[in-house]
Order: C-alpha cells, then structure tokens, then sequence
C-alpha cells in the first residue's frame, strides 16, 4: 500500500515536472525586452525594429516580447555608448549603426571609409559576403550575438549656405558630425570645421544655426523637413553608408531555448531583407524620386559628377589610408577585394 503510493506520488511529481518543463524555461523570461535604436518608426531605421518585434511576437505567440525604445532613450540618448550598455545588459537588444559602435569595436570604422564603397552593389559585397561574417564574428567576441544586416544607408550633405561641388565649398563651414573620430578627420580634410555631437543634440543645433550642415540619409531629410531649419542645400556624394546591425544582449540570448533563439535570428534576417529595401526607396528607381520630392521642397540639389567626386576621393585619401590600419589592413584588403569583385 505505501509502495503504491510511493510510486503513484512518483508517477504524479513527474508528470508534473514534464508538464512544468516548456512553462519553466519561460519563468525566466522577461514580460518585455528592451530594444534600442536611435531612430523609431516611419524611418526604414525605426520599421527595421517594428518589423523584427511584430514577427517576434508573432512566431513566439508573444512568449518574446520586444518594445522599441527610440532616440536611444535607455541611454539618454548617448548613442556612443549603446554598445557598452548592450554589452553589460543595460540593453536588451538593439538595432544599431556601425557608426555608433566604432568607437567601442575599431573595425566597424570600415565602412567609414571615405568612398570605399561606390554603389549598393558595393555595400552588398560587404555585409552579405565574407567581410559581413567576418565582422560578425568579431562582434561575437566583443560580447554580443549578431543576427543579421539592415541598413541606415548613404549619407549625403546638407547645409544652410551654398552648394556644394568642391571640397573649397565646405571651407569653415560648422558641420555637425557623428560619434566616431573618423567623421572629424574626414571634415577637417576637407576644410570644414566639424563638431561633434549626438542626434539629440544636432537637430536643435541645427533649428538655431549653431551648425550649418550635416549629413544623413536623405529619407531623414523628408521625415524631419529640414528644409524648414534652414538646409536648403543637398549635394549627394556618396562618400560612405552605413549598415544596420540586428543585435542581442549574450545574457538574454543565453536565456532563450534554441528553438527560440532560431526564431528571433530568422526575425531578424528576415526583418534586414525587408528594411534594406524600404532604405533604398526613392533612390534606386530610375530619375530618383527621392532627388526630385526634396528638390520639390525648394531646396537645391547637386548630383556631383565622376569628376567632380573625384576631387572628392583625393582630399579624404589620407584619411583613408591613415584609418586602414587602425581598421586592420587585412579586412581592409578583403573588404577592397570583395568590392573589385561585386556584380554590377
Ligand atoms: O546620428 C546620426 O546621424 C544617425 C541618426 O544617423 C546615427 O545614429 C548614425
């Protein structure tokens, strides 16, 4: 009689233990997952992350849960140090720009480098070949699980005061520039006078005149009306792009079942392929629709020539070369390499 009941108890623990299983290795869940980014929804930025969290959510049947903290707002908006809080948990899990980690992982200043990357084609050739795999393990190092690539995309000139077309153009002019020394370097280069500042601060910087220009992605530029603070002037250049990083926290990633691990990477990949495109609208069609809506706003638009770029290329050469080593010449030499061999 005690042995049977012995057993039926056994019997009953488990039971109960095979039916505690999936519900314990949610206990350690969180109800919600932080997720930072510098700028929300309706910039291709923004949606990167919406798109990530809605299919989260979805395909977890909401066991994950991801909220969107824009204007980096888990940091006060100190977009500089968002690596170092993804790292030591004060994040969760971020969609981030290579620019404002280069300051924390040296090597992601790659894709600063002043025209390195001529077209998308070239852009491609990076994240989604070796050079992309190669950086991702070195994030992994850095201490954090990479997922997949979107992008913030090409960042073009604007300014209050004139057009420009030569570097002599940008002389003494206030340009507010990101967080990474590279941007400094190249603007003194070419004879402008750089500030430094966060997103934060440059668009009140901007309102009042305290800079006279600076450079973004053009979408930014519709969504923000700058025009209405006074940048009447575009000139696309090309100089650089930067990608997007779908990150997580090692901690959280840690935390999360494989199956569960396996569905927030496919978000994020999938999420990557789907914001990558919208980065692009307006600038890939033919006549560039995008060109054509600012110049619509009254603002002056200058599409520089191969040879005028050219001029271009030349001034900012030293900063190349004297950033490829701190790079690590090695990358720098696949990444050049890769780009030689993109298909057009
Ligand atoms: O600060 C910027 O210019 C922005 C929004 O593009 C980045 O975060 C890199």
């Amino acid at each position: 009689m005690k042995l049977r009941t012995f057993l039926a108890s056994a019997v009953a623990a488990a039971a109960a233990l095979t039916v505690a299983a999936p519900a314990m290795a949610q206990s350690n869940y969180k109800s919600e997952y932080r997720l930072s980014l510098v700028l929300g929804p309706p910039t291709p930025w923004g949606m990167a992350g919406q798109i990530w969290a809605d299919l989260v959510k979805e395909r977890t049947q909401g066991r994950i849960n991801i909220k969107l903290y824009p204007g980096v707002s888990l940091i006060q908006g100190d977009q500089t140090r968002e690596f170092s809080a993804l790292r030591q948990g004060v994040i969760d899990m971020a969609v981030g720009s290579t620019i404002n980690w280069s300051p924390q992982v040296k090597q992601l200043n790659l894709f600063s480098l002043p025209f390195l990357m001529p077209d998308y084609a070239a852009v491609d050739a990076l994240t989604q070949g070796e050079v992309g795999k190669e950086i991702f393990k070195t994030l992994d190092k850095a201490g954090v699980v990479p997922l997949a690539w979107g992008e913030n995309g090409y960042r073009e000139i604007t300014n209050s005061k004139r057009a420009i077309e030569k570097p002599e153009d940008l002389k003494g002019m206030k340009i507010r520039v990101v967080g990474s020394p590279i941007f400094a370097d190249m603007f003194t280069a070419l004879g402008a006078n750089p500030t430094q500042m966060s997103w934060a601060d440059a668009q009140p910087a901007l309102s009042s005149g305290a800079v006279d220009g600076q450079e973004n992605p053009l979408f930014l530029f519709t969504v923000l009306k700058m025009h209405t603070v006074g940048q009447k002037f575009v000139t696309t250049w090309g100089y650089m792009a930067d990608p997007l990083v779908f990150v997580v926290n090692k901690d959280i990633w840690n935390s999360w079942t494989p199956a569960d691990q396996g569905i927030v990477r496919q978000a994020a990949v999938d999420a990557g392929k789907q914001e990558i495109v919208l980065a692009r609208k307006g600038l890939v069609e033919a006549g560039k629709p995008l060109l054509k809506d600012i110049a619509g706003m009254g603002v002056t638009v200058t599409q520089l020539t191969p040879a005028q770029r050219e001029v271009f290329v030349k001034a900012t050469r030293p900063v190349y070369d004297k950033w490829k080593p701190t790079i690590g010449t090695n990358l720098v030499d696949m990444a050049e390499k890769a780009i030689a061999a993109r298909k057009q």
